[in-house]
């Protein structure tokens, strides 16, 4: 059994897609980020980064120990080692798709996560919107790059790493598959990228897919009053050396 700590986000569902995927029976472990369980003693001790998702399998590649993981590209490498599925076990094939792999790491999901960020959720923590003109413009512009090299390498092949359906996939399409909520919210405004939306039908349409990305979706389902609200943004989106070093502390005499 592998415990996922998870909460519904497209870094979470890169997991439970796989694992759907693969067919590997797990269990969700609700890591609460607005509430602030990344920062517990037993969740640091999995992941010291206070990021969901993190996983442990109880019943590791090669036996022993549980092993803990952290990072959902290190994740999915494992995983798909693990399984034997969704990456070429030659060295061309399997670094084709750990290059888009490390992609998504690098590039996709931080510049989506801070192009919503200005565009979408720091509007209502700023006095003056015109402050988030510089940072909007930054990294939309680099989420628009991002788009167009994704639309150029599916315009040449099927998936991202070529030919076959992989981790590479896995790892990218949750976070794609918000771009026109997000970012292109104008109607019409992806139809310069038909091969990009070619491929998040496809991969949309995959049932293990649906059900990873529906996997634990009444989590985050409470209603908050404003002044909650207001609270889990701000242990969200002001967190600094501060406030993890009294978690990191407790974490290591525990
Ligand atoms: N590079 C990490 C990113 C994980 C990440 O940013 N997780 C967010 C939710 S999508 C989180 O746990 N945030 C908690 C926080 O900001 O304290 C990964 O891909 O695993």
């Amino acid at each position: 059994m592998i415990d996922v700590y998870y909460w519904p986000t497209p870094n979470g569902h890169k997991i439970t897609i796989m694992l759907e995927e693969c067919g590997m029976p797990y269990k969700i472990v609700p890591v609460d980020i607005g509430g602030g369980d990344q920062f517990k003693v037993e969740f640091l001790r999995i992941c010291p980064n206070n990021r969901m998702p993190a996983i442990i399998d109880h019943a590791p590649l090669g036996g022993g120990n549980p092993i803990s993981i952290f990072e959902s590209g290190a994740i999915l490498e494992y995983l798909a080692e693990k399984s034997g599925k969704f990456m070429p076990k030659d060295i061309a094939g399997k670094y084709a798709v750990l290059q888009w792999v490390h992609w998504q790491m690098a590039n996709l999901g931080p510049m989506m996560g801070n192009a919503n960020h200005f565009k979408n959720t720091a509007k209502s923590m700023v006095d003056d919107e015109s402050k988030l003109e510089y940072g909007q413009r930054r990294f939309i512009g680099d989420v628009d790059r991002l788009a167009g090299v994704m639309d150029a390498q599916l315009s040449a092949h099927p998936y991202l790493a070529g030919a076959e359906y992989s981790i590479a996939d896995m790892i990218s399409w949750p976070w794609a598959v918000l771009l026109d909520r997000l970012i292109y919210t104008e109607p019409g405004s992806m139809d310069g990228f038909p091969h990009l939306k070619r491929w998040l039908e496809t991969v949309g349409a995959r049932e293990a897919v649906k059900r990873g990305r529906a996997a634990g979706s009444d989590l985050n389902k409470t209603k908050f009053t404003p002044e909650e609200e207001k609270a889990r943004r701000d242990l969200l989106y002001n967190q600094t050396n501060a406030s993890v070093r009294a978690a990191r502390e407790a974490a290591l005499k525990a």
